[in-house]
């Protein structure tokens, strides 16, 4: 097992711990077989490597430049990227899809535990796709909502119906690049269809397509999720909580959830608080329960219920080294495979839930969503009961934790701004054109052990913040910072410039917004298109003041995301760069060409200093653009005003 510096590794201490303890305790991590792994492959890397077809593999290089087919590298890194949206599409996609079947059942009367929570998100989602709504039941109108949902996977020659919440113009610039997608199943498919082996051969054709794939993520999948999520489990508002591995108590039965699916997390919600089940705790010893999330279960349950959050990506070995943890129960996505093998040293039981994410030594206790409760139930108390196996030797429970506010739905954000009944993105756009407000970032994505656990994102929030910059965050990044304090509104205003804690004091916002799990990045682009509807600040995403960041990204997930994000407009600032490095032609399209095409490139900057400079470019560009690159006086907007503002 190969040593790890733990001062370079990672940011908090609470981490720092955990990794002197797993040296301690022989217990290899991600960030020890990072270093096994530090040697790694330049074909892989640069995306010179072909293997789909099995005159290969075939590598790239300047002495045998084109593969036994004559694929060259622009062919080849393209497919490979294509294949990396696709994959991180169908994810994303196939969480939705499984949301919209939940929401069927309850529509037509199965629910069995699950119901419809927020009859006014559901009205609000039907009147959004034209659906009759009035004088009809709540299951009727989500039965309706569900077919459509169903149909947007499914349709074949039909271009997706949740496009058309996009800005009118962000829509006519997808018809015209010819990148809006069909069905969301039919483009998945598509994409591994034109990139095997002998189909599509241009790097552009193929890139058009990796950019039409990701809209199916963003406007597609991911948008159908978040909306779903919000009619099944509640719209999200401010939930104060507590985060980082220091939430595990000595004397308690400490289950963490770790993954993405809401479904199962909602319902262990409920089974902890069921006194007959506490009781069954006490009985075996401990004082009571502690329920807490890793990764975006831990965004998703956070957000709705302010259960404690006990870290992210990087954290979910260190949770278990803790000693303190009686279950992780696992469903899909970011489930690292070496888990039961770090449970293994201790006495905690992985417990796999889904079908289709098994992992060898893990338990398996599928999910059964038709008896949600009772299964929660069943998996709470084996937990309880492997309470005894605690071997209180090696407990050690960091004590770092930090307060936090997260719950920043688009409702939430608009109510905050504007009140109940004049709920409006107006006071932001005023604050963005008055120069209070530089401009807004979206800060998302991963944890990867290549670089220092969340030095990137914490240096680069907080500089931002400093500079009146509002930062939108969601998945791994949005527990960064809440580890960080800068999720708790009094700690980051301490270090908001002059402008953003004028306006954060006036509304009540922290400079910081937790909007959500990584799924939920569909609702940053739902924000700056309410801020785009407002008016005032361009009629596209293009033109709005506002950048992404996916700082130590790592996931194929966080691809689709930012091709979802630049193919809408936006600009998108990488920590490091995709495995694209073997072809000038598809570096020059990802990282120039998309201007020219969307709005918005990507922008590779691997330290937080220059990504910080080339945000404020990019947002000084955009003010340059409206004529609003200076600070002007409060303007109290009338009617009159606003008309004109109107888009
Ligand atoms: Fe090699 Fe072409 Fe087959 Fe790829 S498709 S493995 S480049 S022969
Ligand atoms: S969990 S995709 S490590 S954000 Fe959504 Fe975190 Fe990235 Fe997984």
């Amino acid at each position: 097992m190969k040593s790890v510096d733990h001062k370079t590794a990672v940011w908090d201490s609470a981490s720092a711990e955990m990794l002197l303890k797993a040296e301690h305790d022989c217990v290899d991590t991600c960030f020890s077989r990072m270093e096994t792994q530090r040697n790694q492959c330049r074909f892989g890397r640069d995306g010179l490597c072909c293997r789909i077809c099995h005159m290969g593999p075939c590598k790239i290089s300047a002495k045998s430049p084109k593969g036994v087919c004559g694929a060259d590298a622009d062919t080849i890194v393209a497919r490979n990227f294509l294949r990396e949206v696709t994959g991180g599409t169908s994810a994303h996609s196939d969480h939705g899809r499984h949301l919209i079947l939940r929401l069927k059942k309850v529509a037509e009367g199965n629910g069995n535990g699950y119901q419809i929570k927020d009859e006014m998100a559901l009205r609000y989602a039907a009147r959004l796709y034209k659906l009759t709504e009035r004088d009809r039941t709540a299951n009727e109108v989500a039965l309706d909502l569900a077919n459509l949902f169903i149909a947007e996977m499914t349709s074949q020659e039909e271009i997706l119906k949740t496009l058309s919440l996009a800005p009118e113009k962000q829509q006519n610039i997808w018809k015209r690049r010819n990148v809006q997608p069909v069905g969301i199943d039919r483009t998945v498919v598509e994409s591994m269809h034109r990139s095997t082996m002998g189909v599509d051969h241009d790097y552009r054709n193929i890139l058009l397509h990796a950019f039409r794939t990701a809209l199916a993520d963003g406007w597609g999948g991911s948008r159908m999720a978040a909306i779903v999520s919000d009619i099944l489990f509640g719209t999200a508002s401010p939930v104060r909580s507590t985060s980082n591995l220091g939430i595990l108590q000595e004397h308690t039965v400490n289950i963490l959830v770790h993954g993405h699916e809401p479904e199962l997390s909602e319902m262990l919600a409920v089974a902890v608080q069921d006194p007959e089940t506490i009781r069954y705790a006490k009985d075996a010893g401990a004082e009571g329960i502690t329920l807490a999330g890793i990764c975006c279960t831990a965004n998703e349950i956070l957000m709705r219920h302010g259960i404690p959050v006990a870290g992210n990506f990087l954290q979910q070995e260190l949770a278990i080294i803790t000693g303190a943890v009686e279950m992780m129960i696992t469903d899909v996505q970011c489930c690292m495979p070496s888990l039961p093998d770090v449970a293994r040293a201790y006495h905690t039981l992985i417990i796999s839930t889904s079908e289709m994410a098994q992992t060898v030594g893990s338990v398996q206790h599928v999910f059964d969503e038709d008896d949600a409760l009772h299964s929660a139930n069943t998996i709470v108390r084996r937990a309880i009961d492997n309470f005894k196996n605690r071997d209180p030797h090696k407990v050690a429970i960091p004590s770092a934790s930090r307060p936090l506010v997260a719950g920043f739905s688009v409702d939430a954000i608009k109510y905050m701004l504007g009140g109940r009944f004049r709920a409006s993105f107006r006071p932001l756009n005023d604050a963005i054109i008055q120069g209070r407000i530089k401009g807004l970032v979206g800060i998302v994505g991963c944890s990867n052990p290549k670089e220092q656990l969340e030095y990137y994102v914490n240096t680069l929030t907080k500089k931002l913040i400093q500079h009146n910059v509002l930062v939108l965050k969601t998945g791994c990044a949005a527990i960064a910072s809440a580890k960080e304090g800068m999720l708790l509104p009094e700690t980051a205003l301490e270090h908001a410039g002059p402008g953003l804690r004028e306006v954060c004091e006036a509304v009540g916002i922290p400079p910081v917004l937790h909007m959500g799990s990584c799924v939920d990045n569909a609702r940053i682009l739902e924000a700056a298109t309410e801020v785009v509807r407002e008016g005032g600040l361009g009629d596209d995403l293009s033109q709005i003041p506002a950048v992404g960041v996916a700082p130590e990204w790592m996931s194929e997930k966080a691809i689709a995301i930012g091709c979802y994000f630049v193919a809408s407009g936006v600009d998108v600032i990488l920590g490091h760069p995709f495995h694209i490095a073997g072809s000038d032609n598809v570096t020059r399209f990802l990282n120039l060409e998309t201007t020219e095409l969307f709005g918005g490139s990507f922008h590779v900057c691997p330290d937080p200093d220059e990504a910080f400079l080339k945000i404020m470019e990019l947002l000084d560009r955009s003010r340059e653009k409206l004529g609003i690159n200076k600070k002007t006086e409060r303007k109290l907007y009338d009617m009159k005003d606003r008309r004109a503002l109107d888009v």
